[in-house]
């Protein structure tokens, strides 16, 4: 009977794994895969292991072999990103947002941020930590036609408003953003800028976008999970030593106590794929998307940021009301094996959050599987015939899981047969 119930728990992994590793169009944009190298490192003993504090200053012994892939790992991503600064602890994205707000901004101050209908993250708001911490959220003016930041009337707003911190980047993003200009503003006022660059690190790491760290954002956050494929986690990047110590200070012990050292030396392992793959990976990434973007265009999809070319990043995004709202729209090509969200676009009001007019999709991960140009106008082709000629979701279904047969591998990591390690070598590692 035990066995049975443990049967039943493989199994349910196994489903999940092959479908949607295997047989769907991912098209989740803060999502990625890792490679078989980092998997191999991430499924360590560090797992089972806590490690307090900074490296070879920790409150536990049997760290020395952490202490030093912790430190490789601030090494290396500093080099990768122009960073002086970087503390991988944070857990996620969302916890190096807290841990960043906390320490630049106190109950009752104010931050200027991008509206969430406009795309700034949960934690950016007052539904998420920001809000928890006590800090004022207050609206940065957006231009919604052109999907960018109004930089005029937001220079007037804070010049008026006096905020302690400007929040930049975020969960949808198609275009750069003016942080040196933001930058100047903010030290006139004694404010910080902070850029949320979860989203773009993989093309920032690429050279395919801007880079906010040497831009000037005081604190750069960001997850490691999405455009850069690593596991799971998050980060701080900075070449303000001021603001970055007391960041330190405040990202352990207020916001992880351990830090799930798993996921350091996988971490240097995509950083390392992306120091030696990541500008190919990058630049597919951006044509792959606009590719997308036009394909989607011409099949009769309102597709946001059409002035501008539609997107400079992995995302496109869809105003996707005249066909029954994002909910209605993702929900139906989920039944087609094409995996994408809803989101609130300009326009929506906070009581469509439940159904809001916008889908997002980013080419991330099907970029990473190898998708080129001819593949993104297979994919906006498959979407069309999904929502705008009503195919039988079942055919088109079948039409994906045939498709993805041919994209199995993952690209742009280290040409390394993992088979042929030697037992020892593997041992050592797990
Ligand atoms: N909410 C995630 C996203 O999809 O962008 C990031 O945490």
């Amino acid at each position: 009977m035990e066995y049975q119930e443990i049967i039943e728990i493989i199994e349910l992994v196994k489903k999940h794994n092959n479908w949607r590793k295997k047989e769907c169009i991912n098209l989740i944009a803060s999502e990625n895969v890792t490679s078989p190298l980092v998997d191999l490192v991430y499924l360590s003993d560090a797992m089972h292991r806590y490690a307090e504090g900074l490296p070879f200053k920790r409150y536990y012994q049997g760290t020395k072999y952490i202490d030093e892939l912790e430190e490789k790992a601030n090494e290396v991503l500093g080099e990768l990103f122009n960073a002086k600064f970087v503390d991988i602890r944070a857990i996620s994205g969302t916890t190096a947002n807290g841990a960043a707000f906390y320490s630049l901004a106190s109950i009752g101050d104010k931050a200027l941020v991008v509206p969430v209908f406009a795309g700034s993250h949960v934690s950016h708001t007052k539904y998420g930590i920001l809000g928890a911490l006590g800090i004022k959220e207050i609206e940065m003016p957006f231009n919604g036609e052109e999907m960018c930041i109004d930089l005029d009337a937001t220079i007037k707003k804070i010049k008026e408003e006096k905020p302690k911190i400007v929040i930049l980047g975020g969960t949808v993003i198609l275009f750069e953003q003016p942080v040196k200009e933001i930058k100047e503003v903010m030290n006139e006022v004694g404010g910080y800028v902070l850029y949320d660059a979860a989203h773009v690190l993989g093309l920032i790491a690429g050279k395919k976008f801007q880079n906010p760290v040497i831009e000037g954002a005081d604190l750069t956050t960001s997850s490691t999970h999405k455009t850069f494929p690593g596991p799971q986690g998050g980060l701080c990047m900075s070449n303000n030593e001021e603001v970055f110590k007391k960041y330190r200070k405040i990202i352990f012990p207020v916001f992880v106590s351990n830090h799930h050292l798993h996921r350091i030396a996988a971490t240097i392992i995509t950083a390392y794929e992306m120091k030696y793959f990541g500008e190919e990976y990058a630049e597919s990434i951006v044509k792959n998307a606009k590719t997308l973007a036009e394909s989607l265009h011409e099949f009769g999809f309102k597709v946001l940021g059409e002035k501008k070319g539609f997107t400079n990043t992995h995302q496109v995004i869809l105003n996707v009301k005249e066909f029954g709202g994002g909910t209605y729209v993702a929900e139906l090509l989920e039944k087609c094996n094409i995996i994408t969200n809803k989101n609130m676009i300009p326009g929506d009001t906070p009581e469509m959050v439940k159904n809001p007019s916008g889908l997002r999709l980013g080419v991330q991960e099907m970029t990473r599987y190898g998708m080129k140009k001819s593949e993104m106008k297979y994919i906006a082709e498959l979407i069309y015939k999904a929502i705008i000629k009503k195919t039988d979701p079942e055919l088109i279904k079948q039409e994906v899981i045939e498709f993805r047969k041919n994209y199995q591998t993952v690209k742009y990591t280290f040409d390394i047969d993992i088979s042929k390690l030697t037992e020892i070598q593997i041992q050592a590692l797990i």
